[in-house]
């Protein structure tokens, strides 16, 4: 009889195509080839109340014992609004973002500290969505001991919430989604197979790239959510930790970009915007006049104003050949340069002669994840490669350059260029995202910022909007 309902339930999001096969991209950046959008299911009435009805007998069957209800925005809000209507459960609603104004409260509605809150999901792939939930309502003295989710997609969430001491029940699991598309001929037995081998290939349980393996202590609380102070404790990378020192010191994530093409102009901006930001961003191939002493006047006034260099070579070739690119020539950036960047594309080799080189005088290396240019090839499977390489080598590897967040290790500094006041494009592909965006919304750390200082009339005061602007969205993560 429940095998009736549940498949009767599938079909009808098949029909509703609240389940799709293709090839799409998840949060993470994975590349995959089935993709569950219940938001659709709004539009249903019928299939809302059936998934309500299901979730709840699900709990109640599990032994789920609560005072709360809790949906994990904001798919399941709606669904949680209908439990607690038809069952008569009390409800919280948890903000996806703290707003910056007003209240400032994370969890609205009232309850008891200590009460059990149960909360509700529409889909689990890591767990990470629901665990933040988790972390929110225990922030306000509610206890979670139950989840409750319509479809799991069986890569190890579940396993990971337990490890958290969350009981994850489901409705219908992924497998059973495509044994029963299949059986009514919805998907072919081969689309079936890619997708259950996805799964297997997918599945997070022992992997780097769990978050509380890789980094228990720091599991405690989201990347977002800690302050720089906590996660410059937490780095060993004696770069990071001295990033994240600096930011907390200074009040500022904004790097400033300094893509001018004489000595002279970087060094005038560099005294100018000092004080206003973490980390120099340089081109040293773009200077026309470059020079041992440009090096030691830049290095003089990243001391006076206490930030850091980040020359953005992007390195791509051979472990050898950047082994030479990175340490002699004109430039041997190796030398003065704190931080540098590695495309992924050469595989490890390229960060292993990097670190050769730098290694051993204190360098630290980002990798290119994402990129903020219109139509590039850094995403899905080559972003997820990228990340597994940065874990790898997480002892020269400080982070990311990156349009959104990729790891959940607190370690690791994600850093966005592409960024200005205002959303646009320029008109060579570049795509620009606000500060606000970027770091309130987006996950990442850092705004690296160019032509939104340097062509600006009053580069200085825009310089302290763009700090602003950069920091305010920072603290609204913790407020
Ligand atoms: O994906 C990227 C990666 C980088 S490092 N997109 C980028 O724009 N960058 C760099 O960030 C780019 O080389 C330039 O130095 C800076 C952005 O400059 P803006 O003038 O567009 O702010």
């Amino acid at each position: 009889m429940a095998d009736t309902r549940l498949d009767s339930l599938i079909l009808r999001l098949f029909d509703v195509e609240a389940v799709k096969f293709g090839s799409f991209t998840l949060k993470s950046g994975i590349q995959s080839p089935v993709y569950f959008d219940l938001r659709v299911m709004v539009s249903y009435p019928e299939i809302m109340a059936e998934v309500a009805e299901l979730l709840w007998e699900a709990s109640i069957k599990s032994g789920a014992d609560f005072k709360v209800v809790c949906g994990v925005p904001y798919t399941a809000l709606p669904l949680a609004t209908l439990i607690a209507v038809n069952h008569k459960k009390p409800m919280v609603i948890r903000r996806k973002e703290a707003k910056d104004y007003g209240t400032k409260k994370m969890i609205e509605g009232a309850f008891q500290q200590g009460d059990y809150c149960l909360i509700i999901e529409d889909v689990v792939t890591t767990g990470g969505s629901v665990y933040e939930t988790a972390q929110s309502l225990e922030a306000v003295g509610m206890k979670v001991r139950d989840a409750v989710v319509l479809l799991d997609r069986g890569q190890g969430g579940n396993g990971r919430l337990k490890q958290q001491g969350i009981n994850l029940q489901s409705v219908i699991t992924l497998p059973k989604v495509l044994q029963v598309l299949n059986h009514h001929g919805k998907i072919s037995s081969s689309v079936m197979a890619e997708t259950e081998q996805f799964i297997v290939d997918n599945t997070f349980t022992n992997g780097a790239n769990t978050p509380t393996q890789v980094q228990p202590a720091a599991a405690k609380k989201p990347r977002m959510q800690m302050t720089y102070e906590n996660r410059a404790e937490l780095c060993q990378h004696p770069v990071a930790k001295q990033l994240f020192s600096i930011m907390a010191a200074k009040k500022t994530n904004l790097a400033f970009s300094a893509d001018l093409t004489s000595c002279q102009k970087v060094l005038e901006f560099a005294d100018k915007v000092g004080p206003h930001i973490c980390l120099l961003k340089t081109h040293v191939d773009i200077l026309e006049d470059f020079s041992a002493e440009f090096v030691s006047s830049l290095t003089a006034l990243a001391d006076k104003h206490n930030f850091l260099i980040f020359e953005d070579r992007k390195f791509a070739d051979i472990g050898n050949t950047v082994k030479y690119q990175y340490g002699s020539g004109l430039y041997k950036i190796a030398d003065w340069a704190h931080i540098t960047n590695a495309h992924a594309v050469p595989g490890p080799g390229v960060i292993q002669g990097l670190k050769e080189v730098g290694g051993a005088k204190g360098r630290a290396c980002l990798l290119l994840g994402q990129m903020s240019s219109s139509g590039n090839l850094a995403t899905g499977e080559y972003t997820k490669a990228t990340i597994k390489m940065a874990e790898d080598q997480a002892d020269f590897v400080i982070g990311f350059i990156c349009t959104s967040g990729l790891s959940s290790d607190p370690r690791f500094i994600h850093m966005t260029p592409g960024v200005k006041l205002a959303e646009g494009t320029d008109s060579l592909g570049q795509q620009y995202l606000t500060p606000q965006k970027v770091i309130g919304q987006q996950g990442s750390d850092i705004i690296i910022v160019g032509r939104g200082i340097y062509q600006a009339d009053d580069p200085v005061e825009v310089a302290k909007m763009y700090k602003e602007a950069g920091f305010s969205a920072y603290m609204s993560l913790h407020s």
